[in-house]
């Protein structure tokens, strides 16, 4: 149900009110209304908010705004919004920042913003605004906007005397744009508008635009085009078509940021080999390259090389801080030019490739590398010396869906993400762990001989050594003995589904534990949880649960599960009868007496025989064959709302 309200905030008394459906931050000045389901007719801040933030309340049209002189931010996003008139935004003469983002707004009524002398930032994306002629009207004059985001709408209409306003930054991406030369951007024809004449936008002043964003549109870019942007700062190409000029452009162009994600050009030999005389960040994923050579005279400091065909890199520029280069079809790890040094290289990603191997000194010219991602590719082998011995300051290293079988030990001081699941490791080095001192995320899932050897001793007994561990995941990986984390003081979420586990004791965990997965196990018993009063989630579905009042100190995490009033998920066995889990929780009172609780599955058996025997003599009234025989457990999943004999 939708309650009315009219915001009235003048009075001191009725900030209560205002907070109490938003969230009021006096230290920023700002108010935010997210996820409400209240109908906002007027809104009349306190003389100090700056900002106001409405997020996901229905609001098909713009509210009545008192008369407001320090508003300087309005933000309207995914509200429905669907009309405003002339006078919506009047009252707030000194707003900078506009932000209608993720609406319904089919048109943008003339003079809108006549009033707003200081507005900076216009945010329309994500509408359904489809016409733009009349949009010089809509501001006041002289206004030098930083950013017009006209973003995902379906422009269709637009004429020759539309005028953008001075911007610097310029997004329009998925905006139906056909192509752009070096005067006008030129829209898509629709039934509406076939001609030229109804559907060209004239360039907005480009001595002013530094960022200029046409993603998405799979426009074709014109070489008046590139001449007219020389001297932008960023430009998003992504899915556009560019012209054999490119290239030539592209060594005297400005451009410090550019993103050709999934253009269409055609790159001489496949082979990937330009930097613009300020280059610094490259997206060329997708644009079908074989090889790629960063010369020494590039400054360039991240580039995506993604979803290539790239089989050889020569990576010999020495800025260079991030390389992705996941993908791609690299069936050896690609080497450095003699002599080079990656001296800044902090992120280095090759997943999803063909590597086998990682050879001899393979990271050693990575020196201040921090961000390793290998995984998804066909490494058998880590050599020992792929690390060098000391000073690596990796942070993370992601190895998961590989075909390792062991481990190196590398000495890895400041290590605190570590992935190795999906592999098939079958020997785990019991000093592995020494070496990383300060290890919170360990991920060892889906090795299912990680404890061949554990029958004696295993490497899990040192795991002690890891004393800062945050999240531990050993799901799938055949575990059937007992795991003691309790000094894991630090440890906050495990993951032990799929193992074979017969029992869960909270002994065994530090209190600190907010989350533990042990789904699809064999769990009878779930002992000792009590006083962890972290414990947020607890996941037991697939369990073989016995039917116990010790299960009611874990009653209110198990009511919280999405799949508790699921019986193929949740269920538990009185003797050898399954019941759903959730009524009987509903039922369950806890173990109060020894005796009591002992005396309480005697009487349940007892119940349980005497039913068996009813519905063995109806059974061989009715002529069946089947008889009460299989006492023993046999913990098989049923689907059954009602109590089912197995
Ligand atoms: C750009 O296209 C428009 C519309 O077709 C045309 O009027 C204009 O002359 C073109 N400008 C250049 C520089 O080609
Ligand atoms: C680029 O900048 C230079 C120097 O500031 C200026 O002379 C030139 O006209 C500009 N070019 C464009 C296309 O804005
Ligand atoms: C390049 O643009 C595409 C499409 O807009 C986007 O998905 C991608 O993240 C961008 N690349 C970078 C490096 O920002
Ligand atoms: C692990 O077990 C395999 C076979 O069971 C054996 O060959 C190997 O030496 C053992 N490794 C260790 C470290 O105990
Ligand atoms: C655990 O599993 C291994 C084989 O994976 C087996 O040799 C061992 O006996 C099992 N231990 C227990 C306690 O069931
Ligand atoms: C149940 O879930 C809610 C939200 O997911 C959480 O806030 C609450 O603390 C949980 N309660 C228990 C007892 O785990
Ligand atoms: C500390 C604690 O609660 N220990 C209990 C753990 O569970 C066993 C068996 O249910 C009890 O005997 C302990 O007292």
């Amino acid at each position: 149900m939708k309650s009315l309200f009219s915001f009235f905030f003048l009075i001191s008394t009725a900030i209560a009110d205002l907070c109490q459906y938003c969230g009021c931050d006096f230290s920023t000045e700002s108010v935010t209304c997210s996820d409400k389901d209240f109908l906002l007719r007027t809104v009349s801040l306190l003389p100090s908010i700056s900002q106001l933030v409405l997020h996901r309340i229905p609001l098909p049209h713009a509210p009545h705004f008192l008369y407001h002189t320090n508003l300087r931010i309005l933000k309207i996003n995914d509200c429905g919004l669907e009309g405003l008139s002339a006078h919506s935004i009047l009252p707030l003469p000194n707003l900078e920042v506009i932000s209608f983002a993720n609406n319904k707004l089919t048109t943008l009524p003339a003079t809108l913003f006549r009033r707003q002398d200081d507005l900076k930032v216009i945010d329309v994306s994500y509408n359904k605004i489809s016409d733009l002629s009349g949009i010089e009207w809509i501001l006041g004059e002289n206004v030098l906007l930083d950013a017009l985001d006209l973003g995902h709408n379906p422009i269709e209409m637009s004429t020759r005397s539309t005028k953008l306003p001075p911007v610097r930054q310029l997004l329009m991406s998925m905006t139906n744009i056909e192509r752009i030369n070096g005067t006008s951007i030129i829209f898509k024809a629709t039934d509406r508008c076939k001609v030229d004449g109804c559907r060209v936008l004239p360039f907005p002043r480009t001595e002013s635009l530094t960022y200029f964003d046409v993603a998405d549109n799979g426009a074709v870019i014109e070489a008046s085009a590139l001449q007219a942007l020389l001297n932008a700062t960023h430009l998003n190409f992504a899915n556009s078509k560019l012209p054999a000029e490119f290239f030539d452009w592209l060594e005297t162009a400005a451009v410090i940021h550019l993103n050709l994600s999934n253009a269409q050009i055609t790159v001489p030999n496949e082979e990937w080999r330009w930097c613009g005389p300020r280059l610094e960040t490259l997206d060329i994923s997708n644009i079908h390259l074989r090889r790629l050579r960063l010369n020494r005279g590039c400054v360039l400091r991240k580039i995506f090389a993604k979803e290539n065909q790239l089989e050889m890199a020569f990576l010999d520029t020495p800025t260079l801080e991030a390389v992705y280069l996941d993908k791609n079809l690299f069936s050896d790890w690609p080497m450095l030019p003699m002599g080079t040094s990656l001296d800044r290289l902090e992120t280095f990603s090759i997943s999803s490739n063909l590597l086998t191997t990682l050879p001899p000194g393979a990271l050693t010219h990575f020196p201040i590398l921090q961000h390793l991602d290998l995984s998804r590719n066909q490494l058998s082998k880590v050599d020992f010396d792929a690390f060098p011995t000391l000073g690596m300051q990796l942070i993370s290293i992601d190895l998961s869906y590989n075909q390792l079988s062991v481990l190196p030990h590398p000495v890895l001081p400041s290590i605190l993400f570590f992935d190795v699941s999906s592999n098939n490791i079958n020997e785990m080095s019991p000093f592995l762990f020494a070496g990383m001192p300060l290890l919170q995320h360990l991920k060892l899932s889906n090795n299912p001989l990680i404890f061949r050897n554990c029958s004696e001793k295993c490497w899990l007994d040192h795991l002690d050594i890891l004393t800062n561990l945050v999240d531990l995941d050993l799901s799938n990986c055949q575990l059937n003995r007992t795991l003691d984390l309790s000094k894991q003081m630090s440890l906050k979420s495990v993951i032990l589904r799929g193992n074979q586990l017969t029992a869960i004791d909270g002994r065994h965990f530090p209190s600190s534990l907010s989350m533990l997965d042990a789904g699809e196990n064999l769990i009878h018993y779930v002992k000792n949880l009590t006083s962890h009063s972290n414990l947020r989630e607890l996941r037991l579905d697939g369990n073989p649960l016995i039917c116990d009042c010790s299960l009611f100190e874990i009653r209110s995490q198990l009511f919280n599960q999405t799949k508790i009033n699921d019986p193929q998920s949740y269920y538990c066995f009185s003797s050898s009868w399954q019941y759903p889990l959730l009524p009987y929780l509903s039922t369950l009172k806890p173990c109060i007496l020894n005796s009591a609780s002992s005396l309480l599955p005697t009487i349940a058996t007892a119940f349980l025989i005497t039913l068996c025997i009813i519905f063995l003599i109806v059974v061989s009234i009715l002529g069946g064959q089947r008889a009460c025989s299989s006492i023993s457990h046999n913990y098989k999943r049923l689907a059954a709302e009602l109590p089912v004999r197995l």
